[in-house]
């Protein structure tokens, strides 16, 4: 029900969700599918999280779950399957066919098509979305309704009261900071190592995911369309873009790929460049009396195993199942357990992505006394047992690929 006045919009619901993400729009998706009432508000404009540009690796079990659910269409039809890795080292290329292995596969379909498809069929539904209406104060956690505010560009305040809050507005976001830090513990982990990530508009030179382990530092190529490739370099954590020339970055990435002479590269413009630091936080618990936090909100990860998106989409499946049953029987019981189902699945996706940097960096133990060359024999022989070793390929496919565990 929307009561408007000149310059405050009130209106009433069963779920707010803040933030139109992969975990809010794939829960305001659910439950408007079961004919749960929820709204969406979101900071930015549409344009403007249509375009984000970020994940692109979609785990099996989530390509299974948006196939379920009939979110998949855009995904089919232009989303590419993938099933082998290639990693680089010491002038050879180990191809690990972990699809092989599981029978199972990957795919890479872009986040902001993700999104770009969520928004058009939630909308198109008939569900709401408040964009440009930051949520900046959230009340009643603890009384029997709980209330968001939000403001606008248009100087108008809207307040959305509701049963229950999804906090699914990332890792920056108002929902994490609502819960006092006494109800909660953060285990965080700084790597001390950067990425440069960069999104070029080139075809990439190879169809696979490549992870190449060089003295000078780590670099990966991951096609993400035919005309668009994400790449990253290894670099100090705070370093700065002004050190990073379009020449520079293609002359890096040449020598860090390169197998057996040149490596192959396709240049071209160069459409974004930011440094990225290596680390991860959890929060425990991931929820607070009438507040639910989902995705980066609750928990970041590295970007290694490429597995923050499709955790944030778990976490949305879970909440909107616990919120289901609420609605239809009354029963609080999934709601108390949210965060004993989500915390095991984001810990063993945490350990994944702890052994990847350890893999692909050589300078990745908090050890004092880092000695690279002891470090990259390990690398040496990890890369050897997940080619020789099938039990070992095995347990790395399960993860990397994402099954249900
Ligand atoms: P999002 O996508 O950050 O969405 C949160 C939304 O909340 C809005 N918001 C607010 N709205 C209202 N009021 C407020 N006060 C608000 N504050 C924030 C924001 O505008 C935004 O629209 O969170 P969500 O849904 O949890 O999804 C998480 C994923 O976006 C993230 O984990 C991934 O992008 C991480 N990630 C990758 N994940 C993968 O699974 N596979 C990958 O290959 C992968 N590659 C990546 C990545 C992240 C990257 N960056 C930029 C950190 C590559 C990169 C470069």
């Amino acid at each position: 029900m929307m009561n408007s006045r000149s310059l405050l919009k009130h209106i009433s619901t069963q779920a707010a969700i803040v933030g139109a993400g992969p975990a809010g729009l794939v829960l305001a998706l659910l439950l408007q599918k079961e004919g749960i009432d929820c709204v969406v508000v979101e900071r930015q404009s549409r344009a403007y999280v249509e375009s984000r540009a970020r994940a692109g690796l979609i785990e099996h079990q989530i390509v299974e779950l948006l196939r379920k659910h009939g979110f998949s269409e855009g995904m089919d039809l232009n989303g590419v399957p993938h099933t082998t890795c290639e990693f680089r080292h010491g002038g050879r290329r180990y191809m690990i066919p972990y699809g092989d292995h599981v029978h199972a596969s990957h795919f890479v379909y872009p986040q902001q098509f993700i999104v770009q498809d969520l928004l058009q069929l939630f909308i198109s539904r008939g569900g709401i979305v408040f964009f440009s209406h930051p949520a900046v104060k959230i009340e009643g956690l603890e009384s029997d309704r709980a209330v968001i505010t939000c403001t606008s560009s248009e100087n108008s305040v809207l307040k959305v009261e509701c049963d229950f809050i999804a906090g699914c507005d990332g890792f920056q976001g108002l929902c994490r900071s609502s819960i006092p830090s006494t109800d909660t513990k953060i285990f965080s982990k700084q790597y001390g190592i950067g990425w440069l990530a960069i999104l070029a508009e080139v075809p990439s030179s190879t169809k696979k995911l490549v992870y190449a382990l060089h003295k000078s530092g780590f670099a990966g190529q991951m096609p993400r369309t035919s005309q668009i490739t994400r790449y990253y370099l290894e670099c100090p954590p705070n370093d700065q873009l002004s050190n990073w020339s379009d020449d520079r970055i293609w002359s890096e990435l040449g020598k860090r790929l390169a197998v057996d002479g040149d490596e192959n590269l396709i240049q071209g413009p160069i459409v974004e460049k930011r440094v990225l630091n290596m680390r991860s936080v959890v929060m425990e618990p991931m929820q607070y009396k009438r507040l639910f936090l989902a995705g980066d909100a609750a928990h970041i990860i590295t970007p290694v195993g490429a597995k923050g998106m499709n955790l944030a989409i778990s976490d949305a499946d879970v909440l909107a199942n616990a919120l289901i049953h609420y609605f239809r029987s009354g029963d609080e019981v999934l709601l108390r357990e949210y965060s004993h189902v989500c915390l095991p699945r984001v810990w063993k996706t945490q350990e994944f992505s702890d052994w990847m940097i350890r893999l692909i960096h050589s300078n990745a133990d908090s050890d004092q006394n880092k000695d690279k060359d002891f470090s990259d024999r390990l690398r040496q022989v990890r890369l050897e047992r997940l080619q020789q070793t099938d039990t070992y390929a095995k347990l790395f496919a399960e993860s990397y690929v994402g099954l249900k565990q």
